[in-house]
């Protein structure tokens, strides 16, 4: 079995708010057929992929916000994809909003899910970092509403055997966290997707506004080096509903090298081919966990209330 594989990272250009979810779909599937032609295995789609980012402005009506949620993947809005994914044999990755039953009570996460290239579920993941808060912020340009609309996820970060190595999923601001790499590097991950909608501006600390394109970079990288893993992360870009958003969408080497990146804010495809067996070097090297971490001599974790900041 080949350790090569071709990834194509499919970046959206803003969604508007009454884009249908046809034509958000149909996007979709011309990138996948661009990847197709370009030799792609698997190609990468962001997160929340169906829509504009929603939780960017106030929705009052639960059925409203529950519109932007889907209840079965593959469903009515994505079959067609899911269909042509199948037809040309690759694989993908899709962020969308998910309404689903979880010991008989309605949930509602922040989703992905990794599909084969027989057009069949891989596995699926839950956004567990939920930036944000709860209550609407009216002075604020724009909303981060991620804790209101969304539940923390409740699956873990897994990883499954497929496209010939080891894959695991988080979502956005999941890839700020350096726990989120080490816990896929410790189940073995090879290569890590993941979505984003980041705006490029921080209207709680403006004074960051320069660095996001920065912390963008060192968090993907970081991940990506310290465990040993490729890291395909894709961006919704351009201005979205008023918000613009950063783009950036990139593919890293388990040395941390950028190794192909997007370089417009709109619909774009980046490909590269990923050698699995790059990770290697990293993982039987430096970052060998089991010869050199070091746990039993970490010390006592202080409590979160403790580390706390001020204020
Ligand atoms: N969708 C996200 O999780 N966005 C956050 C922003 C709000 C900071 C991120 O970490 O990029």
């Amino acid at each position: 079995m080949t350790r090569q594989l071709t990834i194509g990272a499919a970046q959206s250009g803003p969604i508007p708010r009454d884009q249908s979810r046809a034509d958000a779909l149909e996007r979709l599937i011309v990138m996948l057929r661009e990847g197709h032609q370009r030799g792609c295995d698997l190609v990468v789609f962001t997160e929340c992929a169906l829509t504009a980012f929603f939780p960017h402005w106030l929705i009052e009506d639960p059925a409203e916000l529950d519109s932007y949620f889907e209840t079965a993947v593959p469903g009515p809005d994505t079959q067609a994809l899911f269909d042509e994914a199948r037809r040309l044999g690759v694989g993908f990755h899709l962020g969308f909003a998910e309404l689903a039953e979880v010991d008989g009570e309605v949930r509602h996460f922040n989703s992905s899910i990794l599909v084969g290239p027989d057009g069949v579920e891989i596995g699926r993941f839950r956004k567990i970092h939920l930036p944000g808060y709860s209550e609407p912020r009216p002075d604020h340009p724009f909303q981060n509403l991620e804790k209101r609309y969304f539940d923390v996820g409740d699956l873990g970060f897994d990883t499954w055997r497929a496209f010939g190595g080891t894959v695991g999923m988080c979502i956005c601001n999941d890839r700020r966290w350096p726990e989120t790499y080490r816990v896929l590097g410790l189940r073995g991950a090879e290569l890590i997707l993941l979505g984003y909608n980041t705006p490029s501006n921080n209207p709680d600390y403006p004074e960051m506004n320069p660095l996001v394109p920065f912390h963008n970079r060192l968090s993907m990288q970081s991940g990506a080096y310290q465990n040993g893993a490729w890291v395909v992360g894709v961006a919704k870009a351009g201005e979205e509903e008023g918000v613009m958003q950063l783009g950036q969408t990139m593919i890293i080497a388990p040395s941390g090298e950028i190794v192909a990146q997007a370089t417009t804010l709109q619909d774009e495809l980046i490909v590269h081919t990923c050698d699995l067996d790059a990770t290697r070097p990293y993982k039987e090297g430096i970052f060998h966990f089991g010869k050199n971490r070091r746990v039993e001599h970490y010390g006592p974790i202080t409590s979160q209330t403790e580390a706390e900041p001020p204020g």
